[in-house]
């Protein structure tokens, strides 16, 4: 474990779970971002580094999430934008409200905005993109809130002539309609990884909604970067179709076969990725049933190697019939 580490070069990102009675504390100079999770968490910071993310974690305070890089990081603040860049890589978040135009108006307006911003930049190549929004799944048929969002997702994307970055689209339940997008983006492309027991969800038929969501299933670093593979947000998904309707155990069970084969098309390309979740993975899972929370806490830590990073948060997730859905980071 010790000669492991030893041998390993540096990551330029290194996600963490980290406990803290005032995030300030974990501000320094060599952190890109942090993220406080639920009630206990401070709302606002004044760092353009600080991301609160209205999601309830299952029992006690949640941890933060802090993103340590090598390098001396410098803030900035543009507008309606705002994150951090240390020379390799940048980190940057929109927030905003859902005024007139709606959920779709508030979606092409944040990616118009953060596309605009990446042609200036210095990283304007995307990797990763999160995007958290009220009640994901209100709303019937097309007027779902999730099929508006990739509406305007979709349109805001237009003038951005790259791959569709790794991707998570996750419903609050906090009642405050205020689009939240955040995401990583470097000097160079990265790979795009594309799961084969699942169809790419760009392609995804007409059934679920008139615009297929924006999104890569993973996404590998650019080769002068040592990143973890970005993992999307992963459900029981195979071909385009939910499995398993209301069975929580196998709707697990089919996310891990997802990353199972997800890791397995990585490792083509970067042939030291472990096959295994271990002590470089940090996963976030997403729960829909309030009280099926520590089920999948406890099936987690069945499933699990003790040294994965894991935060299961309440949740809604973008089709009514998942129960559960996993994004993280894995190297
Ligand atoms: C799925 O497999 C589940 O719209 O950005 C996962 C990850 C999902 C990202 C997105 C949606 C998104 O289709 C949903």
């Amino acid at each position: 474990m010790i000669a492991h580490a030893a041998a390993a070069q540096a990551a330029d990102l290194t996600p963490a779970y980290v406990h803290a009675a005032d995030p300030r504390a974990l501000l320094g100079r060599g952190v890109l971002a942090v993220f406080g999770f639920g009630d206990a968490a401070p709302r606002t910071l004044d760092d353009p580094r600080y991301v609160h993310i209205g999601l309830q974690p299952a029992a006690g305070p949640a941890p933060f999430e802090v993103w340590r890089t090598p390098r001396a990081v410098t803030p900035w603040q543009s507008g309606e934008l705002r994150g951090a860049h240390d020379g390799k890589l940048a980190f940057g978040c929109i927030e905003i409200a859902e005024l007139h135009a709606g959920i779709i108006g508030a979606a092409e307006f944040a990616y118009r905005e953060l596309v605009a911003h990446l042609q200036g930049s210095a990283y304007p190549h995307l990797l990763r993109a999160w995007n958290y929004l009220d009640a994901i799944t209100e709303g019937a048929g097309d007027e779902e809130r999730y099929r508006q969002f990739c509406i305007g997702r979709a349109a805001g994307l237009v003038g951005y002539g790259g791959q569709f970055p790794a991707g998570t689209a996750i419903g609050r339940r906090d009642g405050r309609r205020i689009l939240q997008v955040f995401w990583l983006a470097a000097r160079s492309p990265g790979a795009a990884i594309e799961n084969p027991r699942q169809l790419a969800a760009y392609r995804y038929p007409r059934q679920y909604g008139p615009q297929p969501p924006s999104f890569a299933r993973a996404m590998l670093a650019p080769s002068a970067l040592r990143l973890p593979l970005l993992l999307s947000g992963t459900a029981a998904v195979v071909g385009h179709a939910s499995q398993h309707g209301d069975d929580l155990p196998t709707q697990l069970q089919e996310t891990f076969r997802n990353f199972d084969a997800l890791i397995l098309e990585a490792q083509a390309q970067v042939p030291s990725l472990p096959c295994n979740f271990g002590g470089g993975t940090l996963l976030k899972a997403y729960v829909r049933d309030r009280d099926a929370m520590p089920e999948v806490t406890a099936r987690l830590d069945a499933l699990l190697a003790p040294d994965v990073a894991r935060l299961v948060l309440h949740a809604e997730i973008c089709r009514r019939e998942l129960l559960v859905e996993i994004d993280g980071f894995h190297s």
